[in-house]
């Protein structure tokens, strides 16, 4: 079987250990986010890809979910003796490797999909990792700024910063009002992406954050109607449980774009003409009937996933929700 999975970070990576465990046999691709690429230091830095990669490869800080097992941090010590921040951006030794080689490879002309092919070849993460494009996305989040001047109409000052500075600095404590992938509508799907749908059996969109991670892959032009055209099921499983996000802040984004932190509001986000089915949390079966009556036919299954039974227990399901619908 062929599986096309567009991931974030965390969320997405531990999903896909649990779909490789489900499905041993299939050959998975997945399409990754890189709004969330920062640069730092004169490097490149690509957060979710590398989360899906270290998790995969088994290299990933198991408790943080991201960055490198067995870390230390002599080069961020000796970066903030010289005052060269940002400090609040947590840089290992190990995982500055993995900066400079994709650094140097881009500088020599390399595509980030032929860097990414080639960390991976150390990595073995046992699935095809493609950025979803290799031209340059920075998500942006549009804050309030008390320093910034007042606008016109007496709202407080606002600024645009990078999503990690958004994320990591203010831990999405900052009022968010917009939310805005730079760069997107130029940007082109990565050699392979719209190939690897077009010859997909099943598309699985894993409880990923709906705005930053699968929004934004969704945000490149052409890989949106590639799915909805692909002709296959496309089956999505809800990172909201009871009314807020597992784990982090997505409820802030999901806010900053309108969207309520409920399963079946996310369900509506991606909308019937992207999703054909939808798994929520048992604890929100309640909901069922708000997501089947947007024409996307939903089950309700356990969906935390504790650990990689568990998780293959929730990918079994999200394929057999892809028969029901095919
Ligand atoms: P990030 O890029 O590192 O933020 O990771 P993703 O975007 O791939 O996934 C983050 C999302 O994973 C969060 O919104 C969480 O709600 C969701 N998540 C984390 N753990 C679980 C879980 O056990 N079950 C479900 N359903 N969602 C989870
Ligand atoms: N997340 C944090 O909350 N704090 C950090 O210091 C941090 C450092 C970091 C370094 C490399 C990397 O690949 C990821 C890192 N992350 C950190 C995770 C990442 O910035 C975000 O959590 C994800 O992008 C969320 O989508
Ligand atoms: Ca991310």
């Amino acid at each position: 079987m062929r599986i096309v999975v567009l991931a974030g970070g965390i969320g997405g990576a531990r999903f896909l250990r649990g779909l490789k465990a489900a499905s041993p046999g299939s050959d998975i691709t997945v399409i990754g986010n890189t709004g969330d690429d920062i640069h730092l230091f004169g490097l490149k830095v690509c957060p979710d890809l590398d989360t899906v990669m270290y998790t995969l490869g088994g290299g990933i800080h198991e408790g943080q979910g991201w960055g490198r097992a067995d870390e230390t941090f002599a080069v961020k010590e000796e970066l903030a003796a010289y005052g060269v921040g940002p400090e609040w951006f947590g840089l290992g030794d190990r995982d500055f490797a993995t900066h400079i080689v994709r650094t140097q490879m881009i500088a020599a002309g390399y595509p980030l999909s032929a860097v990414t092919e080639a960390l991976c070849a150390r990595w073995q993460p046992g699935v095809r990792l493609l950025p979803m494009t290799d031209d340059r996305v920075e998500t942006h989040v549009l804050i309030d700024d008390p320093e910034a001047a007042p606008g016109a109409d007496g709202q407080s000052g606002r600024r645009a910063v990078h999503f990690q500075e958004y994320w990591v600095r203010h831990r999405a404590a900052v009022p968010a009002h917009a939310v805005v992938p730079v760069g997107a509508d130029q940007a082109k799907p990565a050699p392979g992406v719209l190939e690897a749908v077009a010859a997909a059996d099943v598309v699985l969109f894993p409880p990923s954050n709906p705005v930053v991670s699968v929004g934004t892959i969704l945000a490149v032009p052409g890989i949106r109607e590639a799915i909805a055209d692909a002709g296959v099921p496309v089956v999505g499983l809800s990172p909201v449980i009871g009314g807020a996000p597992v784990r982090g802040m997505a409820d802030k984004v999901l806010a900053a774009v309108g969207v309520e932190s409920t399963a079946a509001a996310v369900a509506r986000f991606y909308g019937s003409g992207l999703l054909d089915g939808w798994l929520v949390d048992s604890s929100d079966a309640g909901t069922a009937g708000e997501v089947e009556a947007a024409g996307i036919r939903c089950r309700a299954v356990p969906l935390l996933m504790t650990d990689v039974a568990a998780t293959a227990a929730m990918a079994r399901e999200a394929l057999a929700l892809a028969e029901e619908v095919r």
